[in-house]
């Protein structure tokens, strides 16, 4: 068969089926009451997913491997067994009250792909591997998509062992947990040669199911910065203390965060500003907080607008401090970034050949392929969700627009696997 015969036959084999099945099992581990999904990083519940993938995997006799941050790969063996491998994945890790496809789509879906290569007879010449990237959210341990950059050499692992979750647990211990569930898989090292690096995701936004589209040519995605802003007053007594000799720990976090708000605004609603952790210490309704802390997760797609803000946050909060002590910590940094022409190019050509209306556009998400991005070419792959709610336990997708990405994804993956150099 001719290469491009074989990637649409690939696409073909997508059963949306069996695809949308193995969905609702992945959802039912860590279900919640209100249809989401709470499956913390290094979790039980994300050893438990970990685990269904590789009954999956085994099934059809594909290969699985881990390395020292426990990210999980399946591979589908090519004919040039030591060729470096084309590459799909995302994680299975969510939100604490996040959605059944954030993230698992990616990696059931990518799954799907290498099922429906395989049930088409395809033979390529590069191994494919499907990969679950550890902590992607970060919901339990920051930063996120620690997994992909501990993979790409951008963080060490050895600096993040020591990272404890808000009971205390570290990371070392959750991640020797989560090793120890599955004993026997040999090892990769990091930074192992990617060949070609394609990721399927829900949008996330409303643009596709607004305007009637199936599948996103993703182009690239915007900067995403994370801070830790702690501010330390004194406790006191909150019946004798006169206001006036305070430091109100809380009260100046509270003004931070208004000052921060009206440094953001912006009239073309480009900015993203979000405070998502905000906490106050000892926490009793007769103690004068001595202790607040809260989180800064601020995006924006252009430089110029990037570095004006980032330079004012630290400012901004000691700015307004009200006498208390306060340290901004940068925890994540990921500038702006394009995706590969050429694997855009080569989505959007696989989606209109398969018949799916589809669109180039940027992702407002991070996602664990802008690590990627700096090791090989590097793509993405957007279907619609339900009103573009995400983060909420009540994402939504249509098992057809599930089976259109991961038929695109199939062709995708079998034409770069037989590429000499995708
Ligand atoms: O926050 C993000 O953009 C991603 O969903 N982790
Ligand atoms: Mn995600
Ligand atoms: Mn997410």
């Amino acid at each position: 068969m001719e290469a491009r015969a074989e990637a649409l036959a690939a696409a073909a084999a997508v059963d949306e089926a069996r695809l949308w099945s193995r969905q609702m099992a992945m959802a039912e581990i860590g279900a919640t009451a209100a249809g989401g999904v709470n499956r913390a990083a290094l979790s039980d519940e994300d050893r438990r997913a970990r685990a269904l993938m590789l009954e999956w995997a085994f099934a059809l006799g594909f290969e699985v491997a881990t390395d020292a941050i426990a990210n999980l790969y399946i591979r589908r063996p090519g004919r040039r067994a030591d060729a470096a491998p084309v590459v799909t994945g995302s994680h299975l890790d969510s939100q604490p009250r996040g959605g059944k496809f954030d993230g698992a789509y990616g990696v059931v879906g990518g799954f799907e792909a290498l099922e429906a290569i395989q049930r088409a007879g395809v033979e390529t010449e590069r191994p494919i591997d499907v990969v679950a990237w550890t902590n992607e959210e970060g919901g339990r341990f920051q930063p996120g998509a620690m997994g992909s950059a501990v993979f790409a050499g951008v963080l060490s692992l050895e600096d993040q062992l020591g990272l404890a979750d808000t009971d205390g647990v570290t990371l070392a211990d959750a991640l020797t947990e989560t090793l120890a569930s599955t004993p026997g898989l040999p090892q990769r090292p990091f930074g192992h040669p990617f060949a070609a690096y394609v990721e399927a995701h829900i949008e996330q936004g409303p643009r596709l199911e607004n305007e009637g589209l199936t599948i996103g040519a993703v182009t690239g995605i915007q900067g995403l910065y994370w801070y830790a802003v702690e501010v330390t007053g004194a406790e006191a007594h909150a019946g004798t203390t006169p206001l006036r000799t305070r430091r109100d720990a809380l009260k100046a976090a509270v003004a931070m965060v208004s000052a921060l708000e009206e440094l953001m605004a912006d009239e073309s609603d480009t900015v993203r500003f979000t405070v998502g952790r905000f906490e106050c210490h000892p926490g009793s309704p007769a103690t004068v907080p001595g202790r607040a802390f809260f989180t800064v997760d601020f995006r924006h797609p252009d430089p110029a607008v990037i570095e004006r803000i980032r330079s004012r946050i630290a400012p901004t909060c000691e700015a307004h401090a009200r006498g208390c002590g306060v340290t901004v910590r940068p925890l994540m940094a990921h500038a702006p970034l394009t995706f590969d022409a050429d694997v855009i190019a080569m989505v959007e050509g696989y989606a209109e050949t398969l018949g799916h209306p589809v669109v180039r556009l940027p992702s407002g998400a991070g996602h664990d392929a802008g690590h990627i991005n700096h090791l090989c070419p590097t793509g993405m792959i957007f279907v619609p969700c339900e009103r573009g709610v995400s983060h909420n336990e009540a994402e939504n997708a249509t098992p057809a627009d599930l089976a259109a990405g991961a038929g695109t994804l199939a062709a995708c993956l079998v034409d770069l696997a037989n590429r000499e150099q995708p």
